[in-house]
């Protein structure tokens, strides 16, 4: 599964609206002969480039698949299908198909007399997609870089930079994972971010999007062509979010600033914060968030710390809304 679950982190921001799944296929006697992930929409599913690769050798072996494999004819025909076709004995998934129109695989395969195991794992690839896939909204990553008392600037409005290299480099990494880097009009006019994957070697950049009634100013970075830039004239998130699952977003990363975020989370919107957190003090200056919604203590937005770690000197959390587990 170790192995399936790298295979799909490899797709991940090239398959949108499709999940990025990976699969690895095991001959009988336990060696590893396929591996395969979801190729971009309408091309072949992680299972079919697994299978390929071990052709004769899949026969009476075990196919390992981050996603129970679909049983509907889509753009592509069923992975169950594939999967009998090939001769695979057993198959084991780490997270079932929320897709009612693709869902029903390990039932399809059982009934063809394919050993399913159900191997529950954390997927970091397709988190997104599976939020996606439930309530049919992209999910949105807010990521912020504050010091340790909160700021995100200092009074005099400088912010070059708060997080160290190191955690700039990680967010220019994940930025290639996503489909879309939102900000509000205001961090245009204020820090003229380019919001693309630098460094990264990446041959696909994400979509960006500025929110926010006004005009950008003329001469405005993300307006240089690079990469494509939508600006949504509207403060509704959901207006951002409704014009993003039209152009096949699935995972949204929110970049600011503090009124845009505020919007997101009063909207109940933010699906992960992703803090970056850097060993410095101001005592002053705009915090990361403003006006969430929230006046008193015990209407506190809840949230559950999933991981901890050191970007550099920064202390990188990433936390998910307690009201979502
Ligand atoms: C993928 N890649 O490896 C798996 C998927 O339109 P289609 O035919 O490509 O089907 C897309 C659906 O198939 C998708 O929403 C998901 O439910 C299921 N499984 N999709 O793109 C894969 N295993
Ligand atoms: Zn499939």
């Amino acid at each position: 599964m170790a192995s399936a679950i790298d295979a799909g982190a490899r797709a991940h921001g090239t398959t949108s609206p499709n999940p990025p799944v990976g699969a690895v296929v095991l001959d009988r006697a336990g060696a590893l002969v396929g591996t395969g992930h979801t190729r971009p929409p309408g091309q072949a599913h992680a299972e079919v480039v697994a299978l390929a690769e071990a052709g004769e050798r899949a026969r009476g072996g075990t196919a390992v698949v981050t996603l129970e494999p679909c049983a509907h004819h889509g753009r592509t025909p069923p992975c169950t299908d594939a999967l009998v076709a090939a001769g695979v004995a057993r198959v084991v998934y780490a997270t079932a198909d929320p897709n009612p129109q693709a869902a029903g695989g390990a039932e399809v395969l059982r009934a063809s007399g394919v050993e399913v195991v159900h191997l529950p794992a954390h997927v970091e690839a397709l988190r997104a997609w599976l939020h996606f896939a439930r309530t049919g909204r992209p999910h949105v990553t807010w990521k912020y870089a504050a010091t340790l008392d909160g700021r995100v600037a200092a009074a005099d409005g400088s912010s070059r930079w708060v997080g160290s290299p190191e955690s700039r480099a990680e967010v220019h990494a994940l930025r290639t994972t996503v489909d879309a880097v939102v900000v509000g009009s205001g961090t245009v006019r204020a820090d003229d971010p380019r919001l693309t994957a630098r460094g990264t070697g990446a041959a696909r950049q994400p979509l960006r999007v500025v929110v926010g009634m006004g005009d950008l100013p003329r001469g405005a970075r993300v307006l240089d062509g690079e990469v494509e830039t939508l600006h949504v004239r509207t403060h509704d998130p959901d207006v951002v979010l409704a014009e993003l699952t039209a152009r096949g977003a699935v995972d949204v990363l929110l970049e600011g600033g503090p009124t845009l975020a505020g919007a997101f989370a009063r909207a109940g919107r933010v699906d992960r914060v992703l803090a970056y957190v850097a060993p410095k003090l101001l005592g002053d200056g705009p915090t990361a968030l403003r006006d969430a919604g929230v006046s008193t203590i015990t209407d506190a937005v809840g949230l559950v710390v999933e991981q901890v770690s050191m970007s550099g000197p920064d202390v990188r959390i990433s936390a998910v809304p307690a009201s979502a587990r």
